[in-house]
């Protein structure tokens, strides 16, 4: 049976009223807090002590070095807290103004970014990724950083602190792709298939050649990503490129033409109806919604 969620934390209560979509919040020690789920994004970098992490119909113990990210709907709770000492990094996806650049080319970035968040109801595993203490150490002075820009809060805080966001979602994507943990190393395998299609968003998939870098055979390829990505590579692929689409509709002026080609398909019409598919709107109405008709 599925309980429902008990409690949302709120974007207007947890970050600054100038509305900067990223937000620090230290734990030390994490006290008792309800099961709960967030309006928001949850980077969790854990720097001390040992609990329970429960989510979903998932549970794992943490320790100091542990680093999990919380998104969409999902909800979680601590348990059997004993010293337990933590820190929230606090963001809005949608509202962060920066580009991946090439980090989608770092299988980590996915494993940690784009699919352990969305796994769900999975048998009890190992946290996602474990830092050693040389790289603890050098994440906590980037969270260091980040905190001091967003507290003093001075002009440019917005660009340094995003740079530093930046450098600690690239330094654990890099770290996972080091020592997973045997459950991460499946979902690692994953991220390489996606980094591959990332890279060749504008080819066709291949699926012999995904199974191939992700070392399974087609058939086992086929389930496994299935399995965590919730979707098939073609339909992630489409979602990829209708993402890619939407900011193009909202940034440009470019015609709707233009941009199906930019983002990797040969024919509008095709286009226009896998668009309207997936976001409900055809790209023109899209486009006028966005920007406040
Ligand atoms: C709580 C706990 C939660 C987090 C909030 C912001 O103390 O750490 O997981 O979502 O703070
Ligand atoms: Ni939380």
């Amino acid at each position: 049976m599925i309980s429902p969620v008990k409690r949302i934390l709120k974007i207007n209560e947890w970050f600054h009223p100038d509305g900067f979509p990223i937000s620090v919040e230290r734990r030390e020690p994490q006290e008792d807090f309800e099961p709960h789920a967030h309006e928001f994004a949850e980077l969790v970098i854990v720097t001390g002590g040992k609990c329970l992490h429960v989510t979903g119909n998932d549970s794992w113990d943490l320790t100091a070095g542990d680093a999990f990210v919380i998104a969409g709907k999902r909800e979680h709770e601590y348990q059997d807290l004993m010293d337990l000492r933590l820190v929230n990094i606090l963001y809005q996806p949608n509202q962060l103004k920066m580009g991946l650049i090439d980090l989608p080319s770092v299988p980590g970035y996915h494993a940690l970014f784009t699919l352990e968040p969305a796994r769900k109801n999975k048998q009890a595993t190992k946290g996602p990724l474990h830092l050693n203490g040389k790289e603890l150490a050098r994440v906590t002075e980037l969270v260091n950083r980040l905190e001091s820009e967003l507290m003093a809060r001075e002009p440019g805080f917005g660009f340094m602190a995003t740079a530093c966001f930046m450098q600690i979602i690239g330094m654990l994507s890099r770290c996972y792709g080091k020592s997973p943990s045997p459950d991460g190393r499946a979902l690692l395998r994953i991220g390489e298939a996606l980094s591959h299609l990332e890279r060749n968003i504008h080819r066709e998939v291949n699926l012999d050649e995904l199974a191939s870098i992700a070392h399974m055979s087609r058939r086992s390829f086929l389930r496994v990503f299935q399995a965590a990505t919730a979707t098939s590579p073609l339909a992630w692929v489409i979602a990829q490129r209708i993402q890619r689409a939407c900011s193009l509709l909202r940034q440009t002026d470019r015609r709707v033409t233009e941009i199906a080609f930019d983002v990797g398909f040969n024919d509008s019409n095709y286009f226009t109806r896998q668009f309207t598919k997936v976001t409900g709107l055809s790209p023109r109405n899209y486009r006028m919604r966005q920007r406040g008709s």
